[in-house]
């Protein structure tokens, strides 16, 4: 048991190596929220995965900023003596909002294991000491352009590409990669830019031997998935319409998906993410490590879930110098083999380093508990 005593946000900016485009925008810069907790003999980190817009879901840097600043962090504080576990209910008061929970959940975990010396791979249950790690290739300005990117990570060693498709390339660009690469695990994104009416398109993906197709309806949507993935061969993975383990189990059931793309900041943190491992698991379904942009600090949160026994598809898991010429914490490097070690020191086992997280800052506020 712990009591939170404070809570220190950063508004965080990075900038990223190319411009990342998906069906729904494009990204310049990580722009992102940070909080470091205190707790009674120890600090923990968590990073937010919401961006500037809310275009991805609903939430936004802004929002979660003020969400954590106005009811997050005061029920923390009121809350007194607890375990992180404990957080899920002291938030339930506030509907929704996962990213922004997740967030300061996964500081409070953190601060708890890095007291304990218990490292967060060895707390959620992680049966692996290194994760096989794909790539997610952003849409490119031309065909030329997209191959000569996928050639250049699979180089690097990656071991699955993933594609963000969008209407209109789609087909084109995907037939172009698959030809080039006849071997390869291959699958595409389409961030829910697609309706129903447009299973031809996906009849016609079909033919390129695909792993998945990952979120190609709509954000919030478990029925037509599932009338969608009765008229095509390849699996559906979904990603937005998964925001909790009783999602993922509805999902399953409803036969809307047959792969579980997890993001802890999607569902709540990553006690809610070992949660949707679990149910997976129980069903059949393997699951896949996502990933946001993230910083060293999510990235590194995001390696110790990718540990356990269901994640048996490399994740969005990729090296730092994907997105970052330089990151906030010691740069994560993929190894020849395409995978990446699961940190081992104490909570996330990693830690921004001072300077570089001040220069990056663009806004700061501590929260402490009201005096009475
Ligand atoms: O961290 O490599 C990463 C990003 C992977 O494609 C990625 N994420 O829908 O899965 C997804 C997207 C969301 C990105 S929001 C800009
Ligand atoms: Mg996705």
């Amino acid at each position: 048991m712990t009591r939170v005593g404070s809570v220190e946000l950063r508004l965080v900016t990075l900038p990223l190596v190319r411009p990342f485009r998906t069906s729904f925008g494009e990204m310049r810069e990580k722009v992102c929220v940070l909080a470091r907790v205190e707790t009674d003999g120890a600090h923990g980190w968590g990073e937010c995965v919401a961006d500037v817009e809310p275009t991805y879901s609903e939430e936004w840097n802004d929002g979660a900023w003020s969400l954590i600043r106005d009811f997050l962090a005061p029920a923390a504080f009121a809350a007194g003596d607890l375990d992180a576990d404990d957080l899920a209910s002291v938030f339930a008061f506030v509907r929704g909002h996962p990213t922004a929970k997740a967030t300061l959940e996964n500081a409070v975990l953190d601060a708890e294991l890095r007291a304990r010396g218990r490292s967060l791979a060895e707390y959620l249950g992680a049966v692996r000491e290194r994760v096989e790690c794909g790539v997610s290739v952003g849409i490119a300005p031309s065909t030329e352009a997209l191959l000569e990117q996928v050639s250049g990570y699979l180089g690097e060693g990656y071991r699955r590409i993933k594609l963000k498709i969008e209407p209109g390339t789609d087909v084109e660009r995907v037939r172009a990669v698959r030809e080039a690469n006849p071997d390869i695990l291959l699958s595409v994104d389409a961030n829910a830019a697609y309706r129903l009416a447009d299973v031809e398109t996906f009849r016609a993906l079909d033919a390129f031997d695909l792993l998945m197709v990952e979120q190609p309806l709509h954000h919030e949507d478990l029925w037509e998935h599932s009338l969608l993935q009765k008229q095509i061969s390849t699996d559906i993975c979904l990603d937005e319409s998964i925001r909790s383990a009783a999602d993922a189990r509805a999902a399953i059931e409803l036969g809307s998906c047959r792969i579980v793309n997890v993001k802890q900041g999607r569902v709540g943190g990553v006690l809610e993410a070992r949660r949707v491992h679990d149910v997976a698991q129980e069903l059949g379904v393997p699951v896949w490590c996502g990933g946001m942009l993230e910083t060293g600090i999510g990235r590194a949160t995001n390696l110790a879930l990718a540990a356990l026994p269901n994640f048996r598809l490399p994740g969005d898991t990729s090296a730092t110098n994907r997105y970052f010429a330089e990151d906030l914490t010691e740069p994560l490097v993929l190894a020849p083999d395409g995978t990446l070690p699961v940190p081992g020191g104490s909570g996330i086992g990693v830690e921004p380093d001072p300077d570089r997280l001040e220069a990056a800052t663009r806004r700061a506020e501590r929260i402490v508990p009201a005096r009475r």
